[in-house]
């Protein structure tokens, strides 16, 4: 397909409940609902929501949209400036993988075990008050940023506060928040100048 296309796939229709969409050129609109989809944006400022279930979405070039949903997924956001959003969920059942790829995108996690590679560009991790046991794969100091709701600090966000969250382990830094709510830093060896990075909300 090209040109903007809107498609929604309604697997109550469907045998097979597995769509595979392609938007190819174009602003397109793709919406997988449920079942294990495979939706592709292609070129264009795509919208490209995977809905239920375990499904496969990517957005191709274009300052896209890509939405989760329930399930663990697997996202590419592609190149540009992307936006990934996710539907508040716990643990494995939410453990999705997103690769944000070149860009400065800004990836929303609602919740889930999720594990995120930012990719080129400076990029904005944003935590909401529902995240399970996250990890960034390649988050940089000073250049990506994270936005993490007020409630997932138990204290007054400064230096030592989060000294006191934070561990090394394996290489890695480590905030735990609570039980079950944590977010791991691979390849960060400090909270030095994390602070800097942080914004509350
Ligand atoms: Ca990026």
């Amino acid at each position: 397909m090209s040109g903007n296309d809107t498609l929604s796939a309604n697997s109550r229709y469907s045998i097979s409940f597995d769509d595979r969409f392609h938007g190819q050129s174009g602003n397109d609109v793709l919406r997988g609902q449920q079942g294990r989809d495979s939706l592709f944006g292609g070129t264009g400022n795509d919208h490209v929501d995977g809905g239920d279930e375990a499904d496969l979405v990517r957005g191709g070039a274009g300052n896209d949209t890509v939405i989760g949903g329930l399930g663990r997924d697997t996202a590419v956001l592609g190149t540009y400036a992307d936006l990934w959003l996710d539907d508040t969920q716990a643990g494995a059942f939410g453990a999705d993988r997103v690769y944000a790829g070149a860009g400065r995108d800004t990836l929303n996690a609602a919740g889930g075990d999720d594990k995120m590679t930012g990719g080129f560009g400076d990029d904005t991790f944003v935590f909401a008050a529902t995240i399970g046991d996250m990890v960034i794969t390649d988050y940089t100091l000073g250049e990506d940023a994270l936005q993490v709701a007020n409630a997932l600090w138990g204290g007054e966000l400064t230096q030592a506060y989060l000294d006191s969250i934070a561990a090394v382990d394996g290489g890695d830094l480590l905030l735990t928040f609570a039980a079950d709510s944590s977010l791991r830093l691979q390849g960060i060896a400090s909270t030095t100048g994390l602070l800097d990075d942080i914004t509350p909300f």
